[in-house]
């Protein structure tokens, strides 16, 4: 059956922050320790390591961007900072240069400028994009807003053109799974290379057109570079779109960022087919914090809120 929109928006939500605890455990490991020490990924997902699933910095600042969404309507960088900062849990996790940044706009600093210089070029981290997807969400029915407003969310924390672009793209694909009833592999991945431009993305989507579905994916990465795992994510989503357990495994077996190439495909299943898609186990060990799920469930309401009266229905 297909999944109403309010199922698809908390589907995306709790889909992200389920996949990112579940693969939190094994961020950093290769695909050969996580398989020889905990199993196959769909085993990882469907039998959780331990009692209670803890998010990380990816649900986090979702966290934070779908807060500055449900309150303004639209990212407005600084207030999108500040909902970083309100949040921010150093133990939760966070990038070199988010944690630089976040820490520097909580003392009162120039957080921009440490943004534009922190990396060469500015981060190309998938920081920007294992956030986004609420924007996806809210604009759906507007491709070019979806593109600006990824644009916005992104720039406080990632100026590079490979860090904003992932976080274009990844938004893209939200608002493409949240409105289809079926994910045709191919098309899906050739509406997405229509839209991509940066050569890395053209790469990486082209790449992944070549491969056949259920082929190895290794060669297209799984780093904590945009470039490097924002389409890995992606492949997983559209070869078992709403098979949560085997995208998310998947996603896990690959080693590497784990908990946020697994948020970004968790996410995509869960707009797609909805919050019945995601485990029930894995839902019910997810952590019952202040923010935590129970919250994470009130944010998508007030996204569907939010949608309803912008499209003025
Ligand atoms: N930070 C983590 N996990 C710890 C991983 C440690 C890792 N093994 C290590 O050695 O660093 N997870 C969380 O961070 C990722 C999201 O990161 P975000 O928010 O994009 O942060 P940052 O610091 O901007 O970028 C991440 C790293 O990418 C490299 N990088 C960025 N821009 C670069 C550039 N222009 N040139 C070269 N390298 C660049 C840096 O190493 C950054 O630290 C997620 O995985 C989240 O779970
Ligand atoms: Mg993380
Ligand atoms: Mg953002
Ligand atoms: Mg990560």
């Amino acid at each position: 059956s297909i999944a109403s929109l309010p199922e698809r928006f908390h589907g995306c939500l709790i889909g992200l922050a389920v996949a990112d605890a579940l693969g939190a455990p094994y961020e950093g490991l290769t695909s050969d320790d996580i398989f020889y020490r905990f199993g196959a990924g769909t085993h990882v997902v469907t039998n959780p390591d331990g009692d209670t699933l803890y998010y990380t910095d990816d649900t986090e600042m979702m966290i934070g961007l779908a807060e500055t969404l449900v309150s303004e309507g639209h990212v407005d960088g600084e207030k999108l900072i500040a909902a970083f900062v309100a949040n921010y849990h150093p133990d939760r996790g966070y990038g070199r240069g988010a944690r630089q940044i976040l820490e520097t706009a909580a003392t009162g600093g120039d957080w921009r400028e440490v943004a534009r210089t922190i990396f060469p070029g500015g981060s190309l981290g998938n920081g920007a994009a294992m956030r986004v997807a609420p924007v996806g969400l809210l604009f759906h029915d507007s491709p070019e807003q979806v593109w600006e407003q990824a644009k916005q969310s992104a720039l406080p924390t990632h100026q590079h053109p490979v860090g904003i672009e992932g976080a274009q793209l990844l938004a893209h694909a939200v608002s493409l799974a949240v409105q289809l009833s079926e994910i045709q592999r191919k098309h899906f991945l050739t509406a997405l290379l229509d839209r991509v431009e940066t050569e890395s993305f053209q790469w990486a989507i082209r790449s992944a057109l070549k491969i056949k579905r259920g082929d190895s994916i290794s060669g297209l990465g799984s780093t904590l570079h945009a470039d490097r795992s924002v389409v890995t994510a992606i492949v997983c989503f559209v070869d078992s779109p709403d098979d949560y357990a085997f995208a998310v495994g998947r996603a896990i077996s690959l080693g590497d960022d784990t908990d946020t190439v697994a948020a970004m495909a968790g996410c995509l299943v869960g707009a797609f087919a909805g919050i019945q898609a995601i485990p029930a186990k894995a839902v019910e060990q997810f952590e019952r914090s202040r923010k935590g799920i129970a919250y994470i469930r009130e944010l998508a309401n007030r996204l569907v809120i939010r949608h309803t009266n912008r499209v003025g229905r």
